[in-house]
Order: C-alpha cells, then structure tokens, then sequence
C-alpha cells in the first residue's frame, strides 16, 4: 500500500514539474533592446538648455544672439573697412535695431573703431540704453499705488501681471490683482489661475462687465485689505469696434482716483513683432502716459536689437523683459547683461 501510494507521489510531483517546465518554456522572451540610440540624439539631449537655469539669459536670447554672429567675429580696430561697414550696417538692421538706430551706430563707429568691432557696438548701444529704469512700489501717503498693464492682445499682459504677482509676494508684498479684462471671461479666469498660484487676492466681474467698476472694487479691497500694490489687467481689445485707447482713459482716471494712484503704466509689446511693436507703442504713448514698457517674448524668434530701437525712439525705458512662459521668465532689464548676453564673446 505505502508503495503505491509513494508511486502515485513520484508520478504527481513529475506531471507537476512537467507542467511547469513547459509553461515556463512557452513564456515569451523579452528580447534585448537590439540598437543603441542613435549619437545625434544624445548629444541634442546633452546641449539643450537647462531648464533649471534661470540665468541663462545668453539661451533665452539664442535667436537675437544668433542674428548678430557675423558682427562678433569681425575684426578690425581703427577704421572699418567699406565690407565691414557693409556687414555692421546688414546685421544691426536684421537684429530689428531699425534705421535710424542703425545709422547712429554706424556714425559712432566711423569716428574710429578702439574696443575692437563688438566691444565699439556695445558701448554705443549702452550709451543709448543709458537711462533710469526703476519702478515705483509707493504712492503719496494714504493711497494704495497701482500698476496700470496695457497693450493689445495677445502681447502677454496677463501673463506679465502674474509673473509679476509671485515677485512682489515673494518680497512680502499683500497683492490684489483686478481683472479689468472684462472682454472675455477666459481672461480673468487666467488672471485668477496665476492669483491662486502666487497667493495674491483678485477682484473680478463677469464677462461685459464695466472695466471701470472692477478697478474700483478692488481699490476697495485693496484699501479694506491693506494691500501693499494693486496690479491692473486690461483688455487688448474692445467690443464693437468701441475705441480701445478711450477705454483705457476711462480705466486709468477710476484707477487714479482717491484711494489708488497710478504710480506705473506699463506697456506690455511682443519682441517678436518687431518694428510693428514700435508703431503699436506710439499710439499707446499718444494715448496713456506710459512710464515703462515690458517686453516679452524675447526668448522666442525675436532679435533683441527692438529693445534698443524702441528706447531710442520712443524715450520710454523697458523696465521688464519676458524671456519664456514660466514664472522666473520675467526679468527686470539689465542693460550690461542683455547686451552682453547678445555681443560678449
Ligand atoms: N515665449 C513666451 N511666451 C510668452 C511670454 N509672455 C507671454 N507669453 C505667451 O503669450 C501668450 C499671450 O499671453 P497673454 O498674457 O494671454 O496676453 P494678453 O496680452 O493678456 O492677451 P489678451 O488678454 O488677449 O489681451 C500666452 O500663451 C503666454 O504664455 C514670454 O515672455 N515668452
Ligand atoms: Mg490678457
């Protein structure tokens, strides 16, 4: 009996391993990655920019810097030469520098060259950009000061004022932000998005809503609050053709009225416009008494010789620089280092 049953053990045990066994063998074998990546790609990985480098300014400017390259490997001390006048005179105008701008260099230059092609460029340009850029965070005793955000759509005035938001909220600063974009209502929802990221308090209205009316109740929340700065959005357009310039008239005497007091309007223009930036600005400067402008995009396709052309020009400083979508891409401007950034070797 033992026997049998020790027999009937062996043969389950066998039948079982038999099992497994096969099962194991008809198992799909993953096969081993076959090609290496290719090099191309691993290097492409290797030189893209840090996205953890905010100060890379050189790479977010990559598009302007690349315009003036030619200009950077010219050489020459004393006089230029007719070829290398020819060069300076191509590559400033394609970096959107603009004529009269460009001819100003070029007459610099022609008084003779000692800090070598790029170095003579940068200190021109330096001389033009030589100008007082701070901005105003206090107003008279007793009013809140307000930052008045204009300029047509699209050119990323929301964006600014949220950037801006987190900035002056990281300083400490109690922020309410008005959504006077009353045009459409994904506007203010964007403003309130950024509000909620930076901790800052909004005041909004519905869709159609008088302009007007949002700045003054958030004057009023801004005052009951006792915040620090209001930040004004604005539409970029208006309904039925009703005169955008006019309407900021109107939001600008609400938001200067007891207890605000417009202590900055920035002009918000896209670099990658170029000289349609500058025409764009001089309605608004005919319109609004603009005390700086902001610049975004410049990160993008856009050449960095329009943030010289418009101060030149307009006499109005670029007080901010946007150099990509995220938070830390709004810089104050630095002459020296956006310069560098375009003309250092
Ligand atoms: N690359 C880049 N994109 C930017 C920059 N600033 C804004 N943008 C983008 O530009 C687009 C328009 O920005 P908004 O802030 O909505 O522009 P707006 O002036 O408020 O436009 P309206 O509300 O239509 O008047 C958005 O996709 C932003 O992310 C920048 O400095 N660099
Ligand atoms: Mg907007």
């Amino acid at each position: 009996m033992t026997y049998v049953l020790v027999v009937v053990a062996l043969v389950v045990v066998a039948l079982v391993a038999l099992v497994v066994v096969r099962s194991r063998t008809r198992r799909p074998v993953l096969a081993p990655p076959v090609a290496p990546l290719p090099e191309v790609l691993v290097e492409e990985v290797a030189a893209r920019p840090s996205l953890d480098e905010p100060d890379a300014l050189r790479t977010r400017l990559a598009s302007s810097r690349g315009v003036l390259d030619r200009l950077r490997n010219l050489s020459g001390e004393g006089a230029l030469s007719r070829e290398q006048r020819d060069v300076v005179e191509e590559v400033l105008l394609r970096s959107d520098l603009g004529v009269s701008t460009t001819r100003a260099v070029l007459e610099q230059l022609d008084q003779g060259v000692h800090l070598g092609v790029a170095g003579e460029v940068r200190r021109v340009l330096l001389e033009f950009l030589d100008r007082d850029r701070g901005v105003r965070l206090v107003a008279d005793p007793g009013r809140i000061p307000v930052w008045l955000f204009v300029g047509v759509n699209g050119v990323g005035k929301t964006t600014t004022i949220g950037k801006l938001a987190q900035h002056h909220v990281d300083e400490g600063r109690h922020v309410v932000l008005a959504a006077g974009d009353t045009f459409r209502a994904a506007a203010a929802d964007q403003l309130a998005l950024w509000a909620e990221r930076a901790s800052a308090d909004i005041v909004r209205a519905t869709e159609g809503a008088d302009p007007g009316s949002v700045i003054h109740d958030a004057l009023g929340r801004a005052g009951a609050r006792h915040a620090d700065i209001v930040l004004a959005d604005t539409a970029g357009r208006r309904a039925n053709n009703t005169n955008l310039l006019d309407e900021l008239r109107k939001v600008r005497r609400v938001a200067d009225r007891d207890p605000g007091q417009v202590v900055e309007t920035l002009l918000v223009l896209d670099a990658t416009t170029g000289q349609n930036a500058l025409s764009q600005a001089r309605e608004f400067l005919a319109a609004a008494e603009v005390t700086g402008i902001v610049l975004t995009k410049l990160d993008g396709t856009a050449r960095g010789g329009i943030v010289v052309a418009i101060e030149r020009e307009l006499g109005i400083p670029v007080k901010f620089v946007g150099v990509g979508e995220r938070v830390e891409d709004l810089r104050v401007f630095v002459p020296e280092d956006f310069v560098d950034s375009l003309l250092a070797p």
